[in-house]
């Protein structure tokens, strides 16, 4: 089996509708991953036991996603030594996703959390591939194709706009 090199993890199993585009970019680059429940509240020794161990077992970067009270992001950063990408999910006990935006963003000095948009695990799963491509060519030369397609795709929706103004 190949080792994940990116954990994918959540406070709950209602969060996976949103942190499953991360993994969904990620299989898109060919980057092995895991995909789990880890909750700071309701499972806080499964929290310790996971952050003190996911490098051993390979894991480069962890995408961490959380609603409302969001302390996963935060809690794994300060104990794991890897890149942690915070994931603010607008969750059922979210009162407007700022809860979740804040309690990922405001991490105090020394203790980074990478966050990105509410809801946006899309932008996790790229961003952990443009981290592991600081060491792999053929990861940096997929991002350079993907780059030039996101721009290629606006250039065709220009196109149909100036013909549909014409
Ligand atoms: C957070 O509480 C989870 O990350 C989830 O976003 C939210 C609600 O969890 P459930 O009550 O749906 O399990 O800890």
């Amino acid at each position: 089996m190949v080792k994940p090199l990116v954990s994918i993890i959540m406070g709950s199993d209602s969060d996976l509708n949103i942190m499953q585009e991360a993994g969904k970019v990620l299989k898109e680059f060919n980057v092995p991953f895991e995909i789990t429940i880890v909750s700071a509240h309701r499972t806080p020794k499964r929290l310790v036991e996971f952050s003190e161990n996911a490098h051993k077992k390979g894991v480069q970067v962890i995408i961490a996603g959380a609603g409302g009270a969001a302390h996963l992001p935060g809690m794994v950063a300060a104990i794991s030594p890897l890149p942690v990408i915070g994931v603010p999910v607008k969750s059922s006990n979210s009162l407007d996703g700022w809860d979740s935006i804040l309690s990922i963003l405001q991490m105090p000095g020394g203790v980074p959390v990478a966050t990105v948009a509410l809801n946006n695990a899309k932008n996790a799963g790229l961003l952990a591939v443009q981290i592991l491509s600081v060491a792999d060519n053929k990861l940096r030369d997929k991002l350079i194709s993907y780059k030039s397609k996101l721009s290629s795709d606006v250039m065709k929706k220009l196109e149909r706009v100036e013909k549909s103004l014409d």
